[in-house]
């Protein structure tokens, strides 16, 4: 396979989201990795709901509309101060261990993201991650206001790389976005984090693996 350039999801694929709540939920009484896992699963949701209802609003505000669904599910008795530090630790979640050393393996072709991160999310994480210069692009779905799987927001890609889908190569860990992705007509990686099964959609990935070093080997 020779892809003319790498499109890498950003949430839970160079990004851990469960890094916030272990960081910035010290304080908060209940259960905190719940609150985490629901926390991301409303957010989700929320993106696919807007989406559907045709009423966009930036990741940021889904972000936050989803945490207080989240703790008020969760009967977590959180303050606005203490629900203000889980948002602000969600602009510099860590990446994940592998992250660095993968992407230096992948110099030569050119490197992107594409994400529901608004512009400011993106910026704050990439910047703060000390991962930017690894780049040439990243492509926020807030320039089309609706979030994946909408093929308008992987037709993103290709518009501002300048290269055709079937030359991108996209590498995902959510397997809603890879079927979403190769649905749209990209080449797909998979990297199967969690040991997961894929989504029943009638998409599947072309390479499956399980951490981002093992991409290298597929170029
Ligand atoms: C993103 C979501 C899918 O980064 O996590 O686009």
């Amino acid at each position: 396979m020779k892809p003319r350039a790498l499109v890498f999801d950003a949430y839970g694929t160079l990004f851990d989201v469960h890094s916030v709540v272990v960081r910035a939920g010290s304080t908060i009484p209940g259960d905190l990795h719940a609150l985490s896992i629901l926390w991301r699963r409303k957010q989700l949701e929320y993106t696919w709901l807007r989406s559907l209802m045709e009423r966009y609003e930036d990741f940021w505000n889904v972000t936050e509309a989803a945490l207080r669904s989240a703790v008020a599910q969760l009967k977590i008795e959180a303050s606005e101060r203490q629900l203000d530090g889980l948002m602000q630790a969600f602009l510099t979640p860590s990446a994940f261990p592998d992250v660095k050393p993968a992407l230096d393996a992948l110099k030569g072709v050119p490197l992107a993201i594409l994400s529901n991160g608004s512009p400011r999310m993106l910026e704050s994480m990439v910047g703060g991650s000390g991962l930017a210069s690894s780049f040439a692009e990243v492509i926020s779905v807030d320039r089309v206001k609706i979030y994946k799987p909408s093929p308008r927001v992987y037709a993103l890609a290709p518009e501002v790389l300048n290269v055709p889908r079937e030359d991108i190569f996209f590498v995902s860990s959510n397997s809603w976005d890879v079927a979403g992705a190769r649905a749209f007509g990209f080449k797909v990686c998979w990297c199967n984090r969690s040991q997961g099964n894929m989504e029943h959609l009638g998409f599947s990935a072309d390479v499956t693996v399980s951490h981002l070093g093992e991409i290298a080997g597929y170029l």
